[in-house]
């Protein structure tokens, strides 16, 4: 059996009492879906964990999370409305932006829906699952070191020369969430405003070229030139087009 960072928790708990650190995991999403199921689970419960075995990207594609080197969490959301279960996604591609700069000062961009890329490389990757019950389990993963299986379309902190902590980045990447979410919570047109600005302010997809492929496979390609009061992207083609949804790539220029 392989074993995850020896890691001690104390900011982490602070910012999310009670959260559950799992060594090995197969993943954290799999895990809270699993939990939930078994008995519901209060809204922002946290599973981090040291090590996938079985990482989820979208799409059926894999998330690659070795021994000692990713920080893999998911939160349980209970949202009141699905408008505001819809931006879980963007809020945490902001959030994990915003606690990478905050601890690094390095520029963090988030690739529209769910990636966060420094240098345009992928340093963070989210996945939001709705649930049975409503609720939406939203995983984070975040290359703190250099792993073996990951693409070279990836990037770490360490590649970027940093060394960050798992507990120093679970509690700033949860602090960071949490404040945006209860916002949306409490004041959500407020809260839909400032996270529009904050994705259009730090976009790495705007003014890029992309081709978009929505979930019925149609492809769509055009100048990525607007995020919307929904948080959709909006790509100018002859006709501009709307995406709620889509797998979205950078072509170059
Ligand atoms: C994602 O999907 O980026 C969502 C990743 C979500 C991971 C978290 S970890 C906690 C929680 N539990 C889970 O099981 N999952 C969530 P997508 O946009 O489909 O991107 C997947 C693609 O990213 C892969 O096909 C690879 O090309 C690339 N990739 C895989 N592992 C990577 C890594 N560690 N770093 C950068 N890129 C990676």
């Amino acid at each position: 059996m392989r074993y995850g960072f020896a890691v001690l928790l104390t900011k982490s708990e602070i910012v999310a009492p009670g959260l559950s650190y799992l060594a090995e995991v197969d993943s954290t999403n799999l895990e809270m879906a699993r939990r939930n199921t078994t008995s519901p689970l209060p809204d922002r419960s946290v599973i981090a964990a040291g090590l996938q075995n079985a990482g989820q990207g979208r799409l059926g594609r894999n998330w690659v999370s070795e021994p000692e080197t990713s920080l893999s969490v998911s939160i349980l959301l209970r949202p009141k409305s699905q408008e505001v279960a819809g931006w879980a996604t963007l809020v945490a591609s902001v959030s994990v932006r915003h606690a990478i700069e905050h601890l690094t000062g390095l520029q963090a961009k988030v690739k529209w829906p769910n990636d966060v890329l420094i240098q345009g490389k992928k340093i963070c990757g989210i996945l939001a699952q709705l649930q049975a019950d409503g609720s939406v389990v939203l995983g984070i993963g975040i290359n703190l070191k250099s792993q073996t299986g990951a693409p070279d379309t990836a990037t770490s902190l360490e590649a970027l020369g940093f060394d960050v902590k798992f507990d120093e980045m679970l509690a700033a990447v949860l602090t960071a969430f949490f404040s945006r979410w209860e916002l949306f919570v409490s004041f959500p047109n407020i809260a839909i405003e400032k996270t529009r600005n904050e994705l259009v302010e730090h976009s790495a997809t705007l003014g890029e070229k992309v081709k978009a492929i929505l979930p019925g496979g149609e492809e769509v390609v055009g100048l990525a030139s607007d995020i919307d009061l929904q948080g959709h992207l909006v790509i100018q083609t002859p006709q501009p087009r709307v995406l709620a949804a889509a797998d979205v790539w950078h072509l170059r220029k």
